[in-house]
């Protein structure tokens, strides 16, 4: 009967690993919700942010700010707000449940739109659940403002920024939420920290530079994590032209890596990896007419492959 003692501590301890492995090693739910306008045509906004997303594996709900014929890069596109619908779509999903590990907002066309996303993101944080923040904080292109933003929506922009985790923006954004004039580049490095530092103080701990360059030859993003005081410069080679909807694609993947468990610099070079493949295929297929959106598709599985492959070893 000696052989009960040995043999007895052995399965158990053989079964409690094999529980711990199989509690341990279950995926953590990867679900994201996603504020943004509906362009039908155009390739920008949700529809580009919800086939990245699901493509790296986060089920993904979305709150269509506004539908649109297409992005505002055509000619008087049909136009439907949906401002009113925005807080009460939030407020269903919560009564049903719904929890995130992310939440993102895009381009938002008003005051009011704005002021909603920030009730948004305080219904979906409580004691038990705190979602990832990301704010792309779109207001304007190289050095000048879209139409619809003046002080009054800028400011609540601001408002809406110091609620983020995870800022996202262009050159033009962060110098207007800086109050600062906007600067041309290329920049140098000491500039881009500073902005980004300069950024995080009014609240996100994760601020991301996109479009950032240091010489004619290559542009890509600035990345600076607060927590860990590490900035990153992440590079590409520049392709000439304008290219849509490559903010939301950069934001998508941004958010998406870091809910697969990748560090800030991991998924902003994955983001720059991505945006950049993007656009050279657009590039190579579309020369100059650029304005139906990029090839994003046809690189899903490199970002796939890019961003989860660790995951699945
Ligand atoms: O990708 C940003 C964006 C989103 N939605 C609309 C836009 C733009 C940029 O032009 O026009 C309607």
């Amino acid at each position: 009967q000696v052989w009960v003692f040995i043999v007895a501590p052995l399965v158990g301890s053989a079964l409690a690993s094999f529980v711990f492995k199989f509690l341990n090693t279950e995926e953590k739910p990867r679900r994201a919700a996603v504020i943004n306008d509906l362009s039908g045509a155009g390739k920008c906004s949700l529809t580009v942010m919800l086939p990245v997303l699901s493509a790296l594996g986060c089920e993904t709900s979305v709150l269509p700010t506004a539908v649109l014929s297409t992005h505002g890069g055509f000619k008087d596109p049909v136009y439907r707000d949906l401002t009113d619908d925005m807080l009460k779509t939030a407020q269903h999903w919560k009564r049903e449940g719904a929890e995130f590990e992310g939440i993102c907002s895009g381009y938002l066309s008003s005051r009011e739109q704005i002021d909603t996303v920030r009730e948004i993101f305080e219904l979906f944080t409580d004691e038990h659940s705190r979602p990832l923040r990301l704010v792309d904080p779109v207001m304007g292109d190289n050095g000048t403002l879209y139409g619809i933003f003046n002080k009054e929506t800028a400011q609540s922009m601001s408002r809406l920024c110091e609620k983020a985790d995870i800022l996202t923006p262009n050159m033009t954004e962060a110098y207007c939420l800086l109050h600062e004039p906007f600067k041309d580049g290329p920049y140098d490095e000491k500039e881009l920290k500073r902005v980004m530092k300069a950024l995080s103080d009014f609240g996100p701990k994760i601020v991301i530079l996109t479009g950032a360059y240091t010489d004619g030859k290559t542009i890509g993003a600035a990345c600076y994590d607060r927590e860990k005081d590490e900035t990153a410069l992440v590079l590409s080679d520049r392709v000439p032209g304008k290219y849509h909807g490559t903010g939301d694609i950069f934001a998508a993947v941004m958010l998406g890596a870091m809910l697969n468990g990748k560090t800030v610099k991991e998924a902003c070079a994955a983001a720059v990896r991505y945006t950049a493949k993007c656009i050279e295929e657009t590039r190579k297929a579309c020369g100059d007419n650029t304005i139906w959106g990029v090839k994003f598709e046809k690189c899903l599985p490199f970002l796939m492959h890019d961003v989860l492959t660790e995951n699945d070893e």
